[in-house]
């Protein structure tokens, strides 16, 4: 009887170990996020790529403007997704629940504001 339980407290012990082997697994290379910006133009969705390519780790950006979701890969190793949110913010739009830097909302041409 004792012998059962040890066999099953080890393979538990083993797929719980598994478990997180895989989950680190999956943190680590590419990724890609969607974040809900405050883009309104064509012009924002250039501004908004631009900004975001010129950050290391990020690999491509396509920004949806029926739905205003940028769709964002990037590399974790070398990236967040809150420090793509905040490229977001300083190109001067939202990104999910962050607001956008207001000196930069501020240089937006009107037609790119938040109506
Ligand atoms: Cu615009």
């Amino acid at each position: 009887m004792k012998k059962i339980l040890f066999l099953l407290v080890c393979g538990l012990f083993l797929s719980l170990n598994l478990a997180i082997a895989q989950g680190k697994g999956k943190k680590v290379g590419n990724q890609t996020v969607e974040i809900k910006t405050s883009a309104q133009c064509e012009m924002c969705e250039e501004r908004i790529s631009k900004a975001l390519a010129g950050q290391k780790g990020v690999k491509s950006v396509k920004v949806n403007l029926d739905n205003q979701i940028a769709s964002v890969t990037f590399n974790s190793n070398q990236i967040t997704a809150d420090q793509i949110r905040a490229g977001i913010t300083k190109a001067g739009y939202d990104a999910d629940d962050k607001k956008a830097e207001k000196e930069a909302y501020k240089k937006l041409p009107a037609c790119c504001k938040k109506n």
